[in-house]
């Protein structure tokens, strides 16, 4: 392997041309990236293969990630960066007369998730590596990532297939020595021997092959590089069963074909559940043997081994592991219970109702014919035990057992059977804990806990924000970038005038940044020296984009009313993508668009107020728009987002957060202090009072401003059609305003005002940022991930 520039770039040259056959400058540059990237990954194979030997050599604990969802971004630049080469190859490809940006920009996102519980396991991965910990990640190879968005002439969102592998994926290796046989369907046939213990066999099953493909997840300045395995389904070399064989050729490809589109709501269908199951079985199946291949038995798997379940979407772990120990290895069920235990633990990323999975039992029997038994088990035995818990309160076993009125209730489930169960926020646990599983903290007092989540300062500052990077070195020295706690080595600089303004100006060249970004992606024109406020995140009506944009609306009345009236110039960014089949959230999406089209039309105001709503949100954007923002948009319902981790990344890059008390951001206003951020809006308590007298009627009659707002989604006002917004109308007044935006209005105007007196002086606006920076190093995922190695999984660092 090359070990200078020299050596790069001969193997670069010669690696092209072998692969394809013609001189180096015919290459295009997708040929240029596929090959740059095979040789990153073969670099790091001497690592990845050390990492698997150590850990075997040292017998060390490792863990299984397991997620629906790894919402990785670009690999190529974040692997050069912590494998300490991007120098090299860089300044190596510039002598060959090759643009390195043009390479990167081949790649396309991996389509692996939708958002914020698929980022956060891609954070956790590159903190498990770099901090020395064996976390492997274990998911599904989807063809067709989340759809790409579009915004037509309408300001509609068009969805389109993202596949994200058409070029080819040169980050993975496919194993098929490690493939897995996974059953479905088929009847259960129950034997007994001469003991009269039980034996089952799965009969007439229809068998699918699970082939891995593992891409190496290299760790920063380190030789730990993990494992994240995805898995992809392929038609097994079994005759399909009384089943017609074509039908079974899709079935199978089905399986693997995309990324469910929806972010925090449940559609409870069946071919979500054959991906569940599917990675599941995979997983388990692989972790078993490679468990056997260094320990003469499974007596102690949960001493060596710990499975996350990321959200209950993997909670089929529990029934499956419990098939594996019981009918593949002899074990009873008491003591197979024990080992799931031991090894299994869950986090729940949401409180929604809607988006907490339940199943009917029915297409578990029918798909899952051993794990509905096996199912039916757990939930039998465990109501005998609850009711002896409590005998006072009867309903409490009817309450808190997994199935319910013939359907599975899989936090139950994950709850039952896991030796841990955390939340991702403060007051994001104490609502599991005082109420959604207020229930089962009277079985199992310990069994909650909070992990704030957290996010990679790698990606998220170092690399996407090399200018800021840069002023935090010059100023503090590089102690943070190996030790999230130096970050406030910065707080003794925040009141120093040369470090503000430096501050500024890194802010600056990053606004301008933006501003070219916006406009090779919109050709809308921003204003770099405008106030730039942003709200990125999937579209939901919770997350009360429709607040945002109704501030925008009122601005805009009042300074059409009032000539005298102009705002300190604003440039309002959106980003967000809404599940195809969420007819509200497209809706707003529109009217986003539809205002935008109007107000940046507008020459009485366009100089001061502007709005772009950015297509097509992904990792990739996220690099260039949170760097960018001086503004952080955190304004959900309180008590409804569960953590939020993009005001994490904003905040690491010196914006101030606009939020309500919801999730994370309560942890960033306790340690920034109201001076530096800026705070609105209901608490939890005071809507869980308000609920029961809320009329969003009356706030329609008695504030004007919102009077006015809302006329114009019902008389044509935007695009002509007075039905276009009727549903958003709808939403706020006949249903009565469920996400309470109308009850935040007021609250909401003036935090906005707030947020725009501070901006107009520089200096204490740099000084804000600055105290943001320092205390964000809590938020880094290497905190994250400590805190999981040492409290839930109990697991050592590998020593190279
Ligand atoms: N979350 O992204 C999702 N999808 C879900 O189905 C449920 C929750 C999000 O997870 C993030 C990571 O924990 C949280 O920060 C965010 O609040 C939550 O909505």
């Amino acid at each position: 392997m090359f070990r200078n520039k020299r050596e790069f770039k001969a193997e670069f040259h010669r690696r092209l041309v072998e692969a394809y056959g013609c001189e180096m400058e015919q290459t295009s540059p997708a040929e240029k990236y596929l090959t740059l990237g095979t040789m990153v990954r073969d670099y790091a194979s001497n690592y990845w293969k050390d990492t698997k030997n150590e850990t075997a050599s040292q017998d060390l604990k490792q863990v299984y990630y397991f997620s629906m969802e790894f919402l990785l971004g670009r690999m190529l630049t974040s692997n050069l960066k912590n494998l300490g080469i991007y120098d090299i190859v860089t300044e190596g490809l510039q002598e060959l007369g090759i643009s390195y940006q043009e390479i990167a920009d081949q790649e396309n996102d991996p389509g692996l998730g939708n958002g914020g519980l698929g980022r956060l396991a891609a954070c956790f991965m590159d903190s498990a590596a770099s901090e020395n910990y064996v976390v492997n990640g274990n998911c599904i190879r989807y063809r067709a990532g989340l759809f790409r968005q579009f915004i037509n002439k309408y300001g509609e969102q068009v969805e389109m297939p993202d596949m994200w592998m058409r070029i080819g994926n040169p980050w993975e290796i496919r194993k098929l020595k490690h493939a897995v046989d996974v059953k479905f369907y088929g009847q259960i046939e129950v034997s007994y021997d001469e003991n009269g213990d039980m034996h089952f066999r799965h009969r007439h099953a229809s068998h699918v092959l699970a082939v891995p493909y593992d891409m190496p997840m290299i760790g920063a300045h380190t030789k730990t590089v993990n494992t994240l395995r995805l898995w992809s389904a392929e038609p097994a070399d079994v005759a399909p069963r009384d089943r017609d064989y074509r039908q079974y050729l899709s079935d199978v490809e089905a399986i693997c074909l995309n990324v469910y589109p929806d972010d925090s709501t449940e559609e409870g269908k069946y071919l979500r559940l054959k991906q569940e199951y599917f990675f599941v079985c995979a997983g388990v199946h692989s972790i078993v043997e490679t468990h056997l291949k260094n320990h003469p038995s499974l007596d102690n798997l949960g001493e060596k081994v710990a499975i996350q379940l990321n959200d209950t979407h993997p909670v089929l772990v529990i029934p499956e592991l419990m098939r594996v120990l019981m009918d593949e290895y002899g074990y009873a069920w008491d003591k197979a219970w024990q080992i799931v235990k031991e090894t299994v633990s869950y986090t729940n990323h949401t409180v929604m109702a809607e988006a907490l999975e339940k199943w009917p039992m029915q297409y578990i029997e029918n798909l899952l014919p051993r794990i509905a038994m096996i199912i039916s088990e757990i939930d039998r035995r465990y109501c005998a035990w609850a009711w002896q818990q409590c005998p006072d309160d009867p309903d409490l076993v009817s309450r808190t057992r997994p199935l319910r009125d013939g359907t599975l209730h899989m936090a139950a489930l994950a709850l039952i059977g896991s030796h841990a169960v955390n939340g991702v926020a403060g007051i994001h646990t104490e609502i599991l804990k005082n109420d959604l599983f207020r229930d089962q903290v009277r079985l199992y007092p310990h069994l909650i806990q909070n992990k704030t989540n957290g996010v990679t300062p790698r990606r998220w500052l170092m690399y996407c924000n090399p200018e800021l990077r840069k002023l935090l070195d010059d100023t503090i020295g590089t102690a943070w970038e190996k030790d999230y706690h130096h970050f406030e080595d910065l707080l003794k600089h925040v009141d120093d005038p040369s470090v503000q303004e430096a501050f500024l100006d890194v802010k600056q060249v990053r606004k301008e940044k933006l501003a070219a970004y916006v406009r090779d992606l919109t050709g809308e024109i921003i204003d770099p020296s405008s106030m730039i406020d942003t709200q990125a995140k999937r579209l939901h009506a919770y997350k009360r984009q429709l607040l945002n944009i109704m501030q925008v609306i009122y601005l805009y009345q009042r300074m059409k009313r009032d000539p005298s009236f102009r705002i300190a110039p604003h440039t309002y960014l959106f980003a967000a993508k809404a599940a195809s089949s969420y007819t509200f959230a497209k809706s707003v999406i529109k009217l986003i668009n539809c205002v935008a089209a109007k107000i940046n039309n507008d020459p009485d105001t366009r100089d001061v107020l502007k709005v772009v709503f950015l297509p097509n949100y992904c990792v990739t954007m996220a690099e260039t728009l949170v760097p960018g923002s001086d503004v952080s948009e955190q304004i959900s319902t309180a008590g409804k987002e569960a953590s939020g981790t993009g005001n994490m990344k904003f905040m690491m890059n010196g914006a101030i957060t606009l939020g309500t008390l919801d999730g994370a951001n309560v942890e960033i206003d306790s340690l920034v202090g109201r001076d530096n951020d800026v705070i609105f809006g209901h608490t939890v308590e005071e809507l869980n009072t308000l609920q029961y007298h809320y009329n969003a009627y009356d706030y329609y009659q008695q504030d004007g401003r919102i009077h006015d707002v809302l006329d114009t989604l019902i008389n044509g006002f935007w695009n002509g059609s007075a039905d276009e917004f009727r549903m958003i109308y709808d939403e706020l007044i006949t249903r009565n305003d469920t996400y309470f935006v109308l009850a935040d209005f007021d609250a909401y105007v003036k935090a906005q005002e707030e947020i725009a007196r501070r901006y107009a002086s520089r200096n204490t606006w740099a000084r804000s940022c600055l105290v943001n920076i320092a205390r964000s190093g809590y938020f880094s995922s290497d905190r994250t991930i400590e805190e999981y190695a040492h409290d839930i999984w109990d697991l050592q660092k590998l020593h190279f």
